[in-house]
């Protein structure tokens, strides 16, 4: 690359916000988990949209690639730079006041979703997107994933919290679409369209957020169960109950056994194949409200129920990433799968069938979003020579239940190659018109979502 290139950068963006040292640049070329790795000339950390749009400019007149980076914490590569300027976002950090009439807030795209969400409940309001790794992900890359997380059941996924953006192209105009109105429904919806793109289309440097209430006092309980679609059942019966289901989420055996060899401690007495957590919200004695509906529910095996959100039996379910991370002896293969509720029971046999008892091929972990019908299905200790056929045949099972290959983590470089699973011909052939347009030289992100 022209060190002319970066001299521009440092005059733009200061010395000290432009760095090519390889050892503080290597921080920056890997994911969390150390699974997808690449390389980058620089990394340029502006400090707002004026930086960034010139950095853009620069880059654009070199012909040269921009990655940005958040806080580096998706699953599927898609913040992990192949080559060109790795643009990071950690100095876009602005909060605005929050609007408390309309319910709304402007944060800069490097505000993490915990300074968010907090910033918001200083307001008496929240920020309806909540995940694992909420104190290193950022606004700017819920936003470019489209992230789901926990809180999906109850307030849908990010995109239904973006009332606004500001978005800088790859050519370094600003698009602004700042409407914090509940109507306006003035031609392409194009926040809708850059949350999601994962980096392909534009660098988002601010977001407009839709807030919620809070949700009052909340019970999280713990059942075990034998069937996953039992976990399902028991969703219904609290909202038969006029209850709110906060979150919903699911655990096996396997998952607990794992979680708890690393110090979590077991969530119920009664072992059983299955385990769901589930927050509920409601007025009156809430407590005496779902313990009713536990004791009702014909294939609850056990369960306990302690004051949420904070309960410790939320650590059981959220130390599954990272220890998956620290058990597995090869890279861990991991597929975000969604299928219709009504396909769940028959879709987890399938995976057990084919990833448990095929020859011992792998270790799987299933554990997810059950509310939303979404499995993480994490194979842990697979052949790297295996891992392509693998995740082949997951995919196949996924298919046959009329699933999607990604329910939440974006395909970033992890699942390219298998793009066509999930759209398309004419569908594929409309992204990439898209973004031939934003982007006509590629240079965005290179690898994510079309593969290489
Ligand atoms: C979660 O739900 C995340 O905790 C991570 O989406 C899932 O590690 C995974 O597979
Ligand atoms: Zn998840």
């Amino acid at each position: 690359m022209a060190s002319d290139l970066i001299d521009s950068l440092r005059a733009v963006v200061g010395d000290v916000h432009v760095v090519d040292d390889p050892q503080v640049l290597a921080g920056h070329l890997t994911d969390w988990m150390g699974k997808w790795h690449g390389h980058a000339d620089a990394m340029a950390r502006p400090a707002d949209t004026a930086e960034v749009a010139a950095v853009m400019r620069l880059c654009a007149q070199a012909g040269v690639a921009v990655t940005a980076q958040g806080g580096n914490t998706g699953l599927v590569g898609g913040s992990v730079p192949l080559g060109g300027i790795l643009l990071s976002t950690s100095r876009l950090t602005d909060l605005e006041p929050v609007d408390t009439v309309g319910a709304t807030v402007g944060v800069g795209a490097g505000v993490t979703i915990d300074e968010l969400d907090r910033h918001a409940r200083a307001a008496g309001l929240s920020f309806g997107i909540d995940l694992a790794s909420r104190e290193s992900a950022t606004a700017g890359g819920v936003v470019a994933t489209n992230a789901g997380g926990v809180r999906f059941i109850r307030h849908g996924g990010t995109r239904a919290q973006v009332m606004g953006i500001e978005a800088v192209l790859a050519n370094g105009s600003v698009l602004r679409r700042w409407s914090a109105l509940a109507k306006d429904n003035v031609g392409y919806d194009l926040p809708g369209l850059l949350c999601g793109s994962e980096g392909t289309l534009a660098v988002i440097t601010r977001v407009l957020f839709r807030l919620t209430g809070l949700p009052g006092p909340t019970v999280v309980t713990v059942a075990a169960i034998n069937r996953v679609g039992a976990a399902v059942d028991l969703v219904a019966a609290i909202r038969d109950a006029g209850l709110t289901v906060e979150a919903a989420e699911m655990m096996t055996a396997a998952g607990v056994d794992l979680v708890t060899g690393y110090g979590m401690r077991s969530p119920v007495a009664t072992p059983a194949d299955f385990y769901t957590l589930i927050e509920v919200s409601g007025p009156g004695d809430l407590e005496s409200a779902v313990t009713g509906v536990l004791e009702r529910a014909p294939e609850v095996v056990d369960a306990v129920m302690e004051p949420g959100p904070a309960s410790a039996l939320w650590q059981i379910r959220e130390s599954h990433t990272e220890s998956i991370a620290r058990s597995t002896t090869t890279a861990v293969v991991k597929l975000d799968v969604s299928v219709p509720l009504s396909e769940l029971d028959a879709t987890i046999a399938d995976l057990v069938a084919l990833t448990g008892h095929a020859g011992g091929r792998c270790r799987p972990i299933l554990f997810g979003h059950v509310g939303d019908g979404n499995i993480h299905v994490n194979l842990l200790d697979v052949d790297p020579a295996d891992a392509e056929s693998l995740t082949d045949s997951v995919f196949e099972v996924i298919h046959t239940h009329r699933g999607s290959i990604s329910a939440e983590h974006g395909i970033g470089r992890a699942k390219a190659r298998w793009l066509h699973l999930g759209r398309t011909e004419v569908d594929i052939e409309t992204m990439r018109a898209i973004k031939s347009a934003l982007d006509p030289q590629w240079r965005l992100n290179p690898g994510v979502l079309f593969g290489e």
